[in-house]
């Protein structure tokens, strides 16, 4: 028996946990009190990382499909079968025939995360997707042109904020997003315990919503107009008082007069929210000592995801709370700071290229994941045959999914680097499963670039694996699309990606260690704190490198290097704003999501201890809409949208605002040809049936998956069985 710490990779909270092993079994995991950061706190996921890595149901060696049916074979076989299929595709039809997708694990899994990009480079095609286009991608396009860098989003300073404006976010649930902090409860918690105002806008009375001094339930998708009020207010009441921030500014003015037509009382009632509420909303952030504001899913997947990201931040500037103590201030993490290289740098952009089909544009280096269907069914040159999935699980966690589901069955080829045969990899030819959390070491590259403390941690691999480390299968798969064949020499290879990467980083090559451990230990070399490998591993409980700093002006990247707050490329979509005002559509019910604390997307419904207890998936509908429609709590009602009808059991409950419905994503696991018992067994419903491919936000092509138009009626079905559209549109 022994006892490890292990930094859970499972959502953004970066907690760390104390796991004990028995063998190769896991007998118990804690929280880790000792954790620099997460100083004990734990949530039911990580407490069933054991589970996980027990699960019989988890696959552990390659599957191919060989006449309809999944056969387990070996890893050189599995290689073969792909170095038969992809090089053949490419040649035939061009790179850009070739997508990928990759998923939320492929960013919290150091293997996919540092390695993953060798291979998308390698492929060279222009089909790139990931999650991001369900997600933040708008935060990023709006960081790009305000500040010049995606990366450089700015986060609440949670422990020394004396207010905090939340809108569409829902911490105590999802454990913060572009917000690094875990036990976001207890550090709101301390916010108000030292004097401060927790502020929580949200269609929805969320557990976060419960635990605040207000809560303001606004309609579905209008954020963008509630915050352009508040700018409107800051402006005509004369409270902006961007203070140091004065001489990095540029575009002032311009938001001035933008912001005119936004007048609390104009945008009051398409928000749901009185004119003298947003009003004095306004006032408060102008007069809190220090103050942040902050937005996340609620705000980035709707139609205005962009705007919405973006006046968040202008309204940090116009209050002078940018980059100061106590406001929303920009982390600088030990390893891999994208924003962190000196010198000048070239200006970010987006658009350098469109979608095939639809001409949607690039934004960092991926196509918006609702076009992929369409670049699969539309015949033509550059059409999409084959794709390769990294940790995702698109035919739940994409809108129109059931159209996505259709397309995947068409491809010639697909590959998936997955742990479970589930929705999407049941479309697969060819399955690669990684190691569990527990069998592989761990650094947050990506995620402590957004954390409220600068802190590092490493984490050993606290188990050995008969499954190779995914850093090895990419460099394989690497290996195959460069023509190099299905078995090259991987410490050539690995030697390659490492010099190539030290060279990026400014840093000699460390030549003592490979793979990530060797990546890990350059970028920490590179970093801001003098920091090595090896000084982590000293420390199994991580670093501290203290509260966030400012960063001013040295991280500004923008042509004029300034804040350009009046950047062209947002602004544009002001027009389209103006006009949703002026045309708002009261006549449907309005689809919102909602995270589940024991949920973690699609993907941990088959561990028993996440889903005991009654259904979870269902439709919440406030009592007045419920009463109208006629529906009883655990009735079965038919949901509609313009791409496909669900049938699922209403929840009634004065938690939602009238006229919203809100239903979890990342259920629906009932169709055919999945392995996982426990998930077969507690199916849920697929809420992305519901969401639409067309609707999306106009700069980023985000996906709307908050603000959808449904129509709900009672259905004459009971819920468990599931409405025909459904099961027919998925094949
Ligand atoms: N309607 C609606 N839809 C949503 C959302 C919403 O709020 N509402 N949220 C969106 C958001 S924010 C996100 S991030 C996306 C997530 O979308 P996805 O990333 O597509 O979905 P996940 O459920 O995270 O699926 C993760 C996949 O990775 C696999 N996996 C897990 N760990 C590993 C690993 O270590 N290695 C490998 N190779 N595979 C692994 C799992 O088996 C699973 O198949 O969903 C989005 N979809
Ligand atoms: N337990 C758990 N934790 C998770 C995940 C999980 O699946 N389960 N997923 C992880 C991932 S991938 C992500 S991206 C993060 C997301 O982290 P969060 O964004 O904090 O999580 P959500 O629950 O999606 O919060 C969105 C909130 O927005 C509200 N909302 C919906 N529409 C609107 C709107 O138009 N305006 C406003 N103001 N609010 C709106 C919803 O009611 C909800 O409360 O969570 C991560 N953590
Ligand atoms: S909050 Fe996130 S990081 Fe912390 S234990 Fe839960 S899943 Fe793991
Ligand atoms: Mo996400």
């Amino acid at each position: 028996m022994r006892t490890v710490a292990v930094t859970c990779p499972l959502c953004e909270a970066t907690c760390g946990l104390t796991v004990t092993v028995d063998g190769d079994r896991v007998t118990r995991v804690r929280g880790d009190e000792l954790d620099v950061f997460s100083r004990g706190f734990i949530c039911p996921k990580g407490a069933s990382v054991g589970a996980l890595h027990q699960d019989p149901d988890r696959l552990r060696a390659p599957l191919v499909k060989r006449n309809g049916r999944f056969e387990e074979v070996s890893w050189d076989e599995a290689f073969a079968e792909i170095d038969r299929h992809l090089p053949r595709l490419m040649a035939e039809h061009g790179r850009d025939a070739v997508a990928v997708y990759a998923g939320n694990p492929s960013v919290h899994n150091t293997a996919t995360a540092l390695y993953g990009p060798a291979f998308y480079k390698a492929l060279g095609t222009k089909n790139f997707y990931t999650a991001g286009t369900v997600d933040q991608l708008p935060k990023h396009f709006s960081s790009g042109y305000l500040f010049g860098h995606p990366m450089s989003i700015p986060v609440p300073d949670l422990d020394r904020t004396e207010y905090l404006l939340v809108l569409g976010a829902n911490p105590l649930v999802s454990n913060g997003s572009l917000m690094t902090a875990p036990d976001a409860r207890g550090r709101l918690r301390a916010l108000r315990a030292r004097g401060g105002r927790l502020v929580v806008v949200d269609p929805k009375r969320s557990r976060t919503a419960e635990q605040a001094d207000e809560h303001h339930a606004i309609r579905p998708g209008t954020d963008a107009l509630l915050l352009f009020a508040m700018v409107n207010v800051l402006f005509t009441e004369n409270l902006c008082a961007p203070g140091a921030l004065t001489p990095h500014l540029s575009g002032l003015d311009e938001v001035e007069v933008l912001a005119r037509p936004f007048t609390p009382e104009a945008v009051a009632p398409a928000t749901g929210l009185s004119a003298s509420t947003i009003t004095r909303l306004a006032r408060d952030l102008a007069a809190a000592g220090s103050a942040a504001v902050y937005g996340r899913m609620g705000t980035t997947t709707q139609s205005f995801g962009t705007v919405a990201s973006w006046l968040v931040d202008v309204l940090n500037v116009l209050t002078g709370n940018l980059d100061r103590p106590g406001g929303a201030m920009f982390p600088l993490a030990a390893a891999g700071q994208a924003n962190a290289r000196p010198g000048p740098r070239r200006p970010w952009r987006s658009g350098r290229w469109h979608s095939r089909v639809r001409g949607l544009p690039e934004v960092l280096g991926e196509l918006p994941v609702a076009t992929l269907a369409d670049e699969i069914l539309t015949p033509g040159e550059g059409q999409v045959r084959a794709l390769v999935t990294v940790a995702g699980n698109p035919c739940l966690s994409t809108p129109n999914a059931a159209r996505l589901s259709e397309a995947l069955g068409q491809l010639d080829f697909m590959v998936s680097l997955d742990v479970y045969l589930n929705e999407t990899t049941r479309h697969a030819n060819v399955i690669l499963p990684g190691p569990t959390l527990l069998e592989r070491p761990h650094y947050d590259v990506a995620l402590y670039q957004l954390a409220v403390r600068n802190v590092a941690n490493w984490t050993p691999a606290a188990l050995p694996t008969t499954v190779p480390q995914e850093w090895r299968t990419l460099l394989r798969l690497t290996a195959i699309v460069t023509g190099q064949g299905p078995t090259p020499n991987l410490e050539a290879l690995d030697d390659l990606v490492a010099a190539e990467a030290a060279k990026r980083a400014g840093v000699d090559p460390v030549t003592d260690r490979t793979g990530p451990e060797r990546l890990i230990d350059q970028l920490l070399r590179a970093g801001p704190y003098d920091l090595t490998l090896a000084d982590l591993e000293a420390a199994p409980h991580g670093v501290d490198l203290g509260p966030l700093r400012p960063r001013l002006p040295d991280i500004l990247a923008t042509p004029s290097g300034t804040i350009e707050l009046a950047a062209k490329d947002i602004v544009a979509d002001v027009p389209r704003l103006l006009a949703a005002l002026e045309n708002t559509n009261p006549d449907h019910l309005i689809l919102i999501g909602r995270r589940q604390l024991a949920s973690n997307n699609s993907w941990m419904h088959n561990v028993a201890g996440l889903v005991r207890g009654t259904n979870r998936c269902t439709a919440q509908l406030h009592p007045t809409d419920a009463a109208r429609l006629g529906l009883e709590d655990g009735a079965s009602a038919h949901i509609s949208s313009r791409t496909g009808t669900i049938t699922i059991p209403v929840e009634i409950t004065d938690t939602v605002r009238p006229g919203v419905v809100s239903i979890p994503h990342g259920w629906g696991h009932d169709v055919t040809g999945t392995r996982g018992q426990v998930a077969r067994a507690h199916p849920g419903v697929n809420s992305n049936i519901l969401t639409d491919d067309t609707d999306l936000d106009a700069l980023t092509g985000t996906a709307v998956l908050n603000g959808i138009p449904v129509d709900v009626a009672a259905a004459t079905t009971p819920a468990t069985a599931p409405a025909p559209a459904t099961t027919a549109a998925i094949p």
